[in-house]
C-alpha cells in the first residue's frame, strides 16, 4: 500500500513511522509512507500556508492552494488521487470497519489540518472521507493520521503482527476482549482463574465468550447492542408507533 500524508510538521512522523510494527512493514515493502511538507506547495516568499477566516472570528485557517497544488503536482490531477481522508474532530469516528475497508485499498492520502482548520473548498474538492479518532480537539491532523495508518498497517497482508490474533481481538467480532493471564499462575495474590489450567478448551471458549459479554455490556454499552443488533435483527424495540 501506498500512503501520502500532507501537513505542515513532517517531522512529527520521523519517530513513530521508524519504530516497530511501521519500522518493519516499511522495510520490508508492505508499505510504502510519504510524508510531504505542505510549504512545499506554496507560492510567496514567506511560504505563507494559512490565513484569517472570513466572518471572522480566532486563529487561522489553512489555504486551500497548497493542497490542490500538492494533490496536482503528486497524481497529475485532483481525479487521479488516492482514497483521500481529512483528519479532523467534524469527521465520522474511525472504528474497525472502516479501517478494514481502508486496508483494502491500494492507495491512501491523509491531510492534516492545524490551527482553526482547513478551508472548506479541501473537504467538499479533495475528502473521500473525514474522520475523527474520538470526541476530543487536538493541535492538530498528525496524531490521528498516525493512528490511521497503524491501525490499517497492521492488517496488511504479511506484516508482522497480522497473525490469527488479528481476527480474534478486540473489536474485530464487535466484543471487547476477555482477559488474558500468562505465568505466574499466583502473583501478589492474585490467581489466574482454574478453568484457564484445566487444558477443557469447550469450557475456557466458554468462560471467555462469557467474559467479553459481560465486560461489554458495562464497559461499553453502546458497542454491546450493537454487536446484539447485529446477531439478531429482529430481535428488538417494537417500532415506535
Ligand atoms: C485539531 C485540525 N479526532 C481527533 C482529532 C483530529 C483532528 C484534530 N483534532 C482532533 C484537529 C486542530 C486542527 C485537526
Amino acid at each position: 500500500m501506498q500512503i501520502d500524508v500532507l501537513t505542515l510538521f513532517p517531522e512529527f512522523f520521523a519517530g513513530p513511522l521508524d519504530t516497530s510494527l511501521l519500522g518493519r512493514a516499511r522495510e520490508t515493502g508492505r508499505v510504502r509512507v510519504d510524508v510531504h511538507d505542505l510549504r512545499t506547495w506554496t507560492s510567496d516568499r514567506h511560504r505563507t500556508a494559512d490565513d484569517v477566516p472570513y466572518g471572522g472570528g480566532a486563529g487561522m485557517v489553512l489555504k486551500p492552494e497548497p493542497f490542490f497544488a500538492a494533490v496536482e503536482s503528486l497524481y497529475g490531477a485532483v481525479d487521479a488521487r488516492p482514497r483521500t481522508v481529512v483528519l479532523t474532530p467534524r469527521g465520522h469516528l474511525l472504528d474497525q470497519r472502516r479501517v478494514v475497508e481502508l486496508a483494502q485499498v491500494p492507495a491512501l492520502l491523509l491531510l492534516c489540518g492545524r490551527y482553526e482548520g482547513i478551508d472548506e473548498r479541501v473537504h467538499v474538492g479533495l475528502a473521500h472521507d473525514e474522520l475523527s479518532i474520538g470526541d476530543y480537539v487536538l493541535a492538530g491532523g498528525e496524531a490521528a493520521a498516525y493512528v490511521l495508518i497503524e491501525a490499517v498497517a497492521r492488517l496488511l497482508p504479511d506484516v508482522v503482527g497480522n497473525t490469527a490474533s488479528v481476527h480474534d481481538e478486540s473489536h474485530a467480532q464487535g466484543l471487547l476482549e476477555y482477559p488474558q493471564y500468562t505465568r505466574p499462575a499466583s502473583f501478589r495474590d492474585m490467581d489466574v482463574p482454574e478453568i484457564l489450567r484445566s487444558g477443557d478448551h469447550a469450557r475456557i471458549a466458554a468462560w471467555r465468550a462469557e467474559q467479553a459479554h459481560d465486560r461489554t455490556r458495562r464497559m461499553r454499552p453502546d458497542l454491546y447492542r450493537r454487536w446484539r443488533d447485529d446477531r439478531d435483527p429482529d430481535v428488538g424495540q417494537p417500532a415506535a408507533d
